[in-house]
Order: structure tokens, then C-alpha cells, then sequence
């Protein structure tokens, strides 16, 4: 069971942590990398070429601005790819939000909010446990303490 964390830039780390932190939560496995698809391309292709014989089977990509980097690396893998927009410059991540959920058929990016990590690893985690019964279990317990949490913190609000 394994993941690719894919970012464009040291500044977008603090976002691809939120994502980082999920699925180690969740026990799976992940290599990290840092690669731009304008600034070193050829370096990510060769990197996607690894991960492709080290068995991952999902990607989370993020990238702020014009992002590019998800749909680049969707165009060279058939893994699915989790688009991840960074809210970098100053159009709070729509920038990024479009260029990443508007990609041309036939190459795909499942995007999440901006800024969302949390949510591009949960997405992960539920691609992931199609094929993996120990992760769907863990899913279903995070849901179940999800609700009851919820339930406990919003009960006898007061207004
Ligand atoms: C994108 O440009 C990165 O993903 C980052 O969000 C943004 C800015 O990068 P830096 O100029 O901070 O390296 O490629």
C-alpha cells in the first residue's frame, strides 16, 4: 500500500504536511518529493518512472499559481492523481483551483479544495482501500469516532 507526495516548491510545505500527517495516521506508506514540472521536468518524469516500479498506486500533487504539476504527471501515469491547489500569490488559490480541475480529457486530476491536505489524503486512503480491507477498516472506525465526536461536542448548544 503505497503514496506519492508530489509538491512544487519548499513553500508549499506546510499544506502537503496536512496530508502527510493523514496517512501516516492511517498507516500508509508515502515517499515525498519535491519537483516542479517547469523547473525541473526531466527530473519528474524519471521520478514518476520510480514510482511507478516501486509500486505506488496513488499520487497527491500540489502546487500553488498556474499549477501545472498535477496534470503534468497525470499526462505520464495511469496512477490516479489528487490535484492539491495552494493558495500562493495573490489570487487566494483559484488560480491554481482552475488549472487543476480543468483538465482537457482524457487525463484526469481529482482535485480538493485549496489548501485542503487533510482531504487530498483521505481521498487517497478511500482509492487505496478498494484493494486493501485493513485500510477500508480504518476508514470506517475514523467515520464512526467522527460522528460521535461531533455528536458530543454539539450537543445542548446554547444561544
Ligand atoms: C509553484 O509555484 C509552487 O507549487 C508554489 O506553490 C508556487 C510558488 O513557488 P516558489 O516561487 O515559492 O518556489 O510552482
Amino acid at each position: 500500500m503505497k503514496a506519492a507526495i508530489i509538491f512544487g516548491s519548499q513553500s508549499d510545505k506546510p499544506v502537503m504536511k496536512k496530508a502527510a500527517d493523514v496517512l501516516r495516521e492511517m498507516g500508509v506508506e508515502y515517499t515525498a518529493h519535491i519537483l516542479s514540472a517547469h523547473r525541473v521536468p526531466e527530473l519528474l518524469s524519471q521520478t514518476l518512472k520510480e514510482l511507478e516500479v516501486s509500486g505506488v498506486e496513488v499520487i497527491i500533487a500540489g502546487a500553488g499559481l498556474a499549477a501545472h504539476l498535477p496534470g503534468v504527471i497525470a499526462s505520464q501515469t495511469l496512477i490516479p492523481v489528487i490535484g492539491l491547489p495552494i493558495a500562493s500569490g495573490g489570487l487566494g488559490g483559484m488560480d491554481a483551483l482552475l488549472s487543476i480541475v480543468q483538465m482537457p480529457k482524457p487525463i484526469p486530476v481529482a482535485t480538493v479544495g485549496v489548501d485542503n491536505g487533510a482531504n487530498a489524503a483521505h481521498l487517497a486512503c478511500q482509492i487505496l482501500a478498494l484493494k486493501y480491507p485493513e485500510l477500508k477498516k480504518k476508514l470506517e472506525a475514523a467515520r464512526i469516532k467522527m460522528k460521535a465526536d461531533f455528536a458530543n461536542e454539539n450537543k445542548g448548544v446554547e444561544l
